[in-house]
């Protein structure tokens, strides 16, 4: 497995655990953080073994306190505009791998923070969790999804408080506006995201992707659009044998054992 110097990247079964390793900048995100989830990212695409991933923050303050103020503070504005770019282009890659994300919120999740757990499949946090868009105190604007993303997870109303006034919210309130699935105490949020990534990793690899791709493109489509996506993703699960195995199970009572690979 290969080391990375600002993530931590294990495998735990068919589990990817993948820890952002800068807490003495609050787990904030620069040019070698993207570069090494871009360096994961390219292992787990390859690797047919893991069947989800956990995100989360290394230490106990932070899961990312954003963009890294000290390192956007000298770029020129086009460069500021690749960052951004670079930083869009994770965003729909992780959206695209075939695999869900969870997003395991153990502290801080601020700007870029709140935004990169916004571009995994949902979030899980800890009661002393904290969300928000604060790039207004700064002088900037959301660049990594914020004015795209959120509004679409917790609607424009609440998605333009956040972003205009830069204030924090709790993690209950964030699950009140529906940005984050479930709270847990802090010492239980890592069981409890472990487990639903224990579920989540015996059901099919094929369900998952085709699950993933529906909800995700489906939602800028219209309904009839979105539903006829669905229809060939629901006919093309019998191209698994998962969905052989999943029905025979059923009928034969017992439980699937799902095996298949991606096509
Ligand atoms: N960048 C760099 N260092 C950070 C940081 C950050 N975002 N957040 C914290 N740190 C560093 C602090 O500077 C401090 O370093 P030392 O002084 O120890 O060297 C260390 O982490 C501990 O932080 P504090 O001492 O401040 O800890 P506190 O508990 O007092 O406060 C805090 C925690 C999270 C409330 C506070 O650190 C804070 O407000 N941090 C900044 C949060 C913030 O504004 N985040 C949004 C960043 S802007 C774009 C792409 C993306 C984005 C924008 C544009 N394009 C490229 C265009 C996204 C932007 C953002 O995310």
């Amino acid at each position: 497995m290969m080391t990375y110097e600002n993530i931590i990247f294990e495998k735990d079964g068919g589990i990817a655990v993948v820890k952002f390793n800068r807490p003495k900048a609050l787990n904030a995100i620069n040019t070698g953080v993207i570069a090494d989830l871009n360096g994961v990212l390219d292992q787990v695409e390859k690797d047919s073994s893991i069947r989800v991933m956990i995100l989360t923050g290394e230490g106990d303050k932070a899961f990312v306190a954003g963009a890294d103020i000290s390192y956007m503070v000298n770029l020129e504005p086009l460069k500021l505009r690749e960052f951004s770019a670079s930083l869009h282009e994770l965003g729909f890659r992780m959206e695209a791998l075939p695999i869900p994300i969870i997003a395991c919120v153990n502290g801080f999740a601020l700007g870029g923070g709140t935004e990169i757990a916004l571009a995994c499949d949902f979030i899980y946090a800890s009661e002393d969790a904290k969300f928000g868009q604060p790039e207004i105190n700064l002088g900037i604007i959301p660049g990594f999804g914020g004015t795209q993303r959120l509004p679409r997870r917790v609607g424009k109303g609440m998605a333009k408080e956040l972003c205009m006034t830069g204030g924090l919210i709790s993690a209950r309130e964030a699950k009140e506006i529906g940005l984050v699935n479930k709270v847990f105490p802090a010492d239980g949020l890592w069981e409890a995201t472990q487990k639903t990534a224990q579920v989540i990793a015996s059901k099919g690899r094929f369900s998952l992707r085709a699950i993933k791709h529906c909800i995700d493109s489906g939602y800028n489509l219209d309904l009839r659009q979105g539903c006829a996506m669905e229809t060939d993703q629901f006919g093309l699960c019998k191209a698994s044998p998962d969905a052989e195995e999943g029905m025979s199970a059923f009928l034969e009572k017992r439980k699937p054992e799902f095996k298949g690979e991606l096509k």
